[in-house]
């Protein structure tokens, strides 16, 4: 007995030694945090996320160790935020702009037709991202870095020509936007997050959506959604963030560390969305799509739309998000002079 309670001392003293070492020489043990992320590991928002994975790895030394969940696999996309929050995963990412009812800024890159290319979308960031990075922080997320979705373009089963062909048309939504845009057309909505787009389009459960050209191509939209009309509507953002407890434990160097791989992930992604539209867009053709441009008279009804929308958003938003949306806008102006 006394053997065992003397080795289990030593062990102890072993223990706290190394610890100590540890501290001295500024390192914590190495740590895992489990990222989990609702879109599927092909795709490059993922892509991205496994290489940033990968360069923390190795700045820290092996010390810190992103471990990534593609697909829903660890918590479905409407799970994730409330799962970092409750200790349940250590990091996340989200599409922004699902995670409305938390801030209303966090809906602003989903305000449609008030960005219309990536220098605009860019430009937004730059605007809100002081503003984001304080929601977040504010329920207790550490951001690590946001990058764009290409544009959000329109899919349909039939020629789309005039405002009245949306009516009664099964639209796909993703986020609360999404969900307005379908009452405001007249269209009925139906919620499916991407991991289950694939089958719902083949499944024939959709008439339209507004999505990227990426995720477009990911779920074979052409089994059943034919034509494709460049509207441009809005870039929304996915955001990757830690969970802060978890930030707060490490080194102040590894923070740094991530810091900065968050920062080299960000300009990647932009890179990455940026140059792989035209490619997209060109399988969708290459599979019987109708890369189309849109009438202008039905572009002026969307535009009416988006001005509906921008009030509505406008009811929710505080001081602060009204100076976001002044900054973005003035500082497009003064780019366009
Ligand atoms: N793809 C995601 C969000 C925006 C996008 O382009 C989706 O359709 O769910």
């Amino acid at each position: 007995m006394a053997v065992i309670y003397k080795s289990f001392a030593l062990r102890i003293v072993a223990l706290s030694f190394s610890l100590m070492l540890g501290v001295a020489h500024g390192q914590e043990s190495s740590i895992a945090i489990n990222v989990a992320t609702a879109y599927p590991e092909s795709n490059f928002h993922t892509q991205n996320l496994l290489q940033y994975a990968n360069d923390v790895s190795k700045a820290t030394n092996g010390r810190v160790n992103f471990k990534i969940y593609p697909a829903g696999t660890l918590l479905k996309q409407t799970e994730i935020f409330q799962g970092v929050r409750s200790g349940k995963v250590e990091a996340g990412e989200v599409l922004m702009s699902s995670l409305v009812k938390e801030s209303p800024l966090f809906a602003i890159d989903s305000l449609p037709f008030i960005v219309s290319s990536y220098d605009d979308a860019f430009r937004m960031w730059e605007a809100s991202k002081a503003g984001i990075e304080k929601a977040l922080s504010e329920k207790g997320m550490q951001l690590l870095y946001a990058v764009p979705w290409p544009p959000q373009n329109l899919y349909s089963k039939r020629v789309i020509a005039m405002p009245n062909d949306f009516k009664g048309l099964r639209m796909r939504t993703y986020n609360p936007a999404t969900e307005r845009i379908s009452e405001l057309i007249g269209a009925r909505p139906v919620t499916i997050q991407a991991v289950d787009l694939t089958s719902a389009i083949a499944g024939g459960k959709l008439d339209m959506m507004l999505t990227s050209s990426s995720t477009g191509v990911e779920a074979a939209a052409w089994s059943q959604l034919r034509y494709y009309y460049k509207v441009n509507a809005w870039i929304p953002k996915n955001v990757v963030f830690v969970s802060k407890k978890i930030f707060a434990g490490l080194t102040e160097e590894n923070q740094k560390k991530i810091l900065e791989a968050a920062h080299a992930a960000e300009f990647r992604g932009w890179g990455l969305s940026r140059s792989s539209n035209a490619s997209y867009e060109a399988q969708l053709a290459e599979n019987g799509v109708h890369v189309e441009t849109i009438d202008p008279f039905l572009r002026r009804y969307l535009d009416r739309l988006g001005e509906n929308l921008a009030r509505d958003w406008l009811k929710q938003a505080g001081r602060d998000e009204l100076m976001v949306l002044l900054k973005y806008t003035t500082d497009r102006s003064m780019k366009a002079r």
